[in-house]
Formats: C-alpha cells, sequence, structure tokens
C-alpha cells in the first residue's frame, strides 16, 4: 500500500506540467498566424502588394507596359484559350478541379496567386520593340512528315526573336498540307501563317530534261553513296529553291523573306528587328554559315555560270564578290558557300532580271537533274556576282545550329547579355572547311581573336 500515495504524486505533478505548457504556450509573444486556406494567403498578400492584375494597380501597370503587349497565342480567336496571367479575364473558367477553387464560402480568388519576386529590381524585361515593321516574312518548305521537326524550329525562331515582332511565315508544300500542320504550326507562330502549294510546273521535271539521262545520274551517284544522289523529290526541292519560291503567290507581297528550316537551333536572343537592320543598312542577302560545297554534285556549275557571265555580263556588278566564290579572277569555282538553310533576303532582288536571267541560264543546262546543283552554292554565286559586297551580311550575332555546323558568336559578353546556350567551342567558322574567313578578308574586316590564344604564352 505504500505504492499508492507515490502513484498520487506522479499523477499531480504530472498535471501539474502539463498545465504549465498549456499556461506558456498560450501566452508567447511570438505572433503565430495559422492560415486556414490560399484565400487568406491570398488576401494577405493583397494587402501587402495591393490588387494585383487589376488596372489600377501601380505594381503591375508599370511593369506590364514594358512586355511586348500582343500574346503569341493569342493573335486570332481559334488560339484565344490560353489564360492572360493576372487578369481578371484569364482566370480559369468555374467548375474547374483545381483544389481550393470551387468552394463558395470561399471569397473570389481565381486569379493567380502573385509571386513577390516577380516584379523585383532583378527581373530584366525585354523593350517593347519601336520603329517601323517590315514587309516581310518566315517562308518554309516542307512536308507534312517534317511536323515536329519544324514545330521546333518554329518555337526557338518565336522565342528568340518572333514573340517581340510577330512577322508572318508563309509555308509552302508541293502537297497539300494537313489539318494536323496547319492547327499545329499556326498555334506556334505569333504573326499571321499563310499555308501554300507549290504549282505542278515548279516542282517537276522541265521538257528539255532527257529523262533517261537523269536517271543513270542518279543510279551512279547512288553507287557512289553521294548524299541524297539517287533522290528525285530534293533535285525538285533544290531547283524550288533557287529559281521559284519567292515567286510563289503567297510570297508575291512582301519584300523581305527569312527561311528557316527544320531541326534548326538559335542560341541567342535577338533583341532588334533583323529585317529592318537588312534594309536599313542597303542589305541584300545574309548567311550565319558558310562553307565548301560537295564537289562532286555540282562538277559543271562554273562552267554554267562561265556561260551566263558571258552572255550577260551587264549582270555583272563592279565591286562584287567575286573573291568569295573564286580564287582565281573567275577561272574555276572555288566551292565556297552560303548556307542558304538560313537566309534573310531580298525578295525583289531574287525577283530581279538579273537573278532571273541567271537561274534560267542555269537551269535550261539541266545541272538541278544531270547533277545535283544545291540551292545554296546557285544563291551564293548569285550574291557573289550580282550584288555589290556591301549588300552582303555576315549575321555574328545570330547564334544558329543546322546539322552538323553551329555558329556561336565570339564576345562572352554579348552570349551573356542575350541569354545564348550555344557552345562556342563548336563554332564553325574558323574552322579548314568554313569560307567565313575568306568573306572577312574580303571586305576587310577583323577575325576575332580566339579566347584560348591568349592564354598561350
Ligand atoms: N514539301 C517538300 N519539302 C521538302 C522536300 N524535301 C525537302 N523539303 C524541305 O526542303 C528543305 C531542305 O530539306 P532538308 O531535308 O532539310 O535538306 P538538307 O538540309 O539539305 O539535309 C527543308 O525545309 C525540307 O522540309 C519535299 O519533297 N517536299
Ligand atoms: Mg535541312
Amino acid at each position: 500500500m505504500a505504492g499508492t500515495p507515490r502513484y498520487a504524486r506522479y499523477i499531480i505533478l504530472s498535471l501539474l506540467c502539463i498545465f504549465l505548457i498549456l499556461f506558456f504556450s498560450s501566452s508567447s509573444d511570438s505572433p503565430r498566424q495559422t492560415y486556414k486556406s490560399a484565400a487568406d494567403l491570398l488576401k494577405e498578400s493583397q494587402s501587402r502588394w495591393g490588387n494585383v492584375g487589376s488596372k489600377n494597380n501601380p505594381a503591375s501597370h508599370g511593369t506590364a507596359k514594358e512586355v511586348p503587349l500582343s500574346d503569341p497565342l493569342l493573335k486570332d480567336g481559334s488560339h484565344s484559350a490560353a489564360p492572360k496571367a493576372g487578369t481578371a479575364e484569364g482566370a480559369p473558367a468555374g467548375g474547374s478541379s483545381q483544389v481550393g477553387l470551387s468552394n463558395p464560402s470561399e471569397p473570389d480568388h481565381r486569379v493567380s496567386s502573385p509571386n513577390p519576386l516577380a516584379h523585383s529590381p532583378q527581373t530584366k524585361l525585354e523593350p517593347k520593340p519601336s520603329g517601323p515593321r517590315m514587309n516581310a516574312t518566315f517562308v518554309t518548305l516542307a512536308r507534312n512528315s517534317d511536323i515536329w521537326e519544324i514545330a521546333r524550329s518554329i518555337r526557338q525562331v518565336e522565342d528568340r526573336f518572333n514573340r517581340k515582332f510577330n512577322y508572318d511565315w508563309v509555308f509552302l508544300n508541293d502537297k497539300p498540307f494537313d489539318e494536323s500542320f496547319k492547327t499545329i504550326t499556326s498555334a506556334l507562330v505569333s504573326g499571321t501563317t499563310k499555308y501554300g502549294q507549290i504549282p505542278k510546273e515548279h516542282w517537276s521535271f522541265p521538257e528539255w530534261i532527257d529523262q533517261d539521262k537523269a536517271k543513270q545520274v542518279r543510279e551512279d551517284m547512288a553507287k557512289k553513296k553521294i548524299i541524297y544522289g539517287d533522290s528525285v523529290s530534293y533535285r525538285h526541292m533544290c531547283r524550288y529553291e533557287s529559281g521559284f519560291f519567292f515567286r510563289h503567290p503567297l510570297m508575291l507581297e512582301y519584300e523581305w523573306y527569312w527561311r528557316v528550316e527544320p531541326s534548326i537551333e538559335l542560341f541567342c536572343d535577338i533583341n532588334y528587328d533583323a529585317f529592318r537592320f537588312m534594309a536599313e543598312n542597303g542589305k541584300k542577302y545574309s548567311f550565319v554559315l558558310s562553307l565548301l560545297e560537295y564537289i562532286d554534285t555540282i562538277p559543271t556549275l562554273w562552267a554554267s555560270t562561265k556561260k551566263f557571265m558571258n552572255t550577260y555580263p551587264e549582270h555583272l556588278v563592279p565591286g562584287n564578290s567575286m573573291k568569295f566564290v573564286s580564287d582565281d579572277g573567275g577561272e574555276t569555282y572555288n566551292k565556297c558557300h552560303f548556307w542558304s538553310n538560313f537566309e534573310i533576303g531580298n525578295l525583289n532582288w531574287l525577283r530581279s532580271k538579273a537573278y532571273i536571267d541567271f537561274f534560267t541560264s542555269l537551269d535550261k543546262d539541266g545541272g538541278f537533274f544531270y547533277e545535283r546543283w544545291g540551292d545554296a552554292p546557285v544563291h551564293s554565286i548569285a550574291a557573289s556576282l550580282m550584288l555589290k559586297k556591301e549588300e552582303i551580311h555576315f549575321f555574328e550575332d545570330i547564334a544558329y545550329y543546322h546539322i552538323p555546323f553551329t555558329h556561336c558568336p565570339a564576345d562572352e559578353k554579348y552570349r551573356e547579355e542575350h541569354k545564348c546556350h550555344c557552345d562556342p567551342s563548336k563554332n564553325f567558322d574558323w574552322n579548314g572547311y568554313s569560307c567565313t574567313k575568306k568573306f572577312y578578308e574580303l571586305n576587310g574586316m577583323k577575325v576575332p581573336e580566339k579566347k584560348d590564344d591568349k592564354k598561350k604564352p
């Protein structure tokens, strides 16, 4: 029985402890608030940050002015489903299954919770582009099957450039575009999209081509494993890009084009209007990568070019870039060409008599089918002979990739400021197969010093 008072003492002591704990916790000085719900959080933050999203809120209004006003996804009614962040119109519709959004006893908090850091001084918003717009369009030749590869390219072009400018995009195809291609691409492009079918006469063998001879060439090239050597469609494509895309009815209303191919990458922000740069600086043709052509695809291209030069000497422009394509004053071709999967150029130049005479003359000689002439050497030779050298521009600042080559700007500060994600060690410009050095020399430009060279003793 001696244990009974001891147990009683333990019980009294325990009760005393519990009482003391409860007393101190309820009378603590620290203001511990507990929030009931996300709605309370929102109310709290609204009183702290003002009525975020409302037109009268100076915090959101002041910065919103700086951002381009047009939402890439809102170019027409059919693609306006994306909510506008921070606006009442952009709130999710009623009946949403989102947690906490459907309780009628809660206040209306269908706007997103504000991010207190969103408008902090560290946030770098791009200025809204100013100045006149050019009469310009992107242009892409593609098959329906290219959809996902071209979608990737478009996304990059939009993110890095066009979401700020909203230029149109023309898609051309030898077959009708299917609905899926149109829906996906028009959702991605911030400007107006247009879809054109190529007329049969621009994508078929001209009547002067000897079909048997052309077939024999394809078989021979296949045996030699020349890339695309056995392909008929690739030849139509090269001929079309050389002589017809700029004459398609959809292209006739534009003065400037920017060619985009599937699977390309843009590595840096382009914060100015590259079309306007071309116009204001008297440029007609531009490039980012140049290289040597595979000679087996163009063995007689220069002979045809010489024929053209003799027939139309009036089309050769004094002060041209002959030195870019020939190391012996025009006797032979040095195989240099601008890589035409990227081009920003003037359509009126391509539609000029000089260029059309050049293309027609080459086309009559049949090398698009009897060899495998590419549109890159054709455009490049034309630009080098029929434009003043100042009219050709190298976009050193446009960081670009098309398999397998990269152009990555040399300047480290530039790369940082433009959020570039290219590896400068992959830059192709000063590789032995590139012709960019030749372009620099011809134009009296200084070849950038390699950062690595400086470190060498
Ligand atoms: N509509 C259509 N486009 C084509 C065809 N062949 C190639 N192209 C397009 O022409 C461009 C060049 O073709 P690509 O396969 O990229 O050639 P590469 O860059 O020389 O390897 C791309 O924009 C292709 O989508 C074709 O048969 N039909
Ligand atoms: Mg390509």
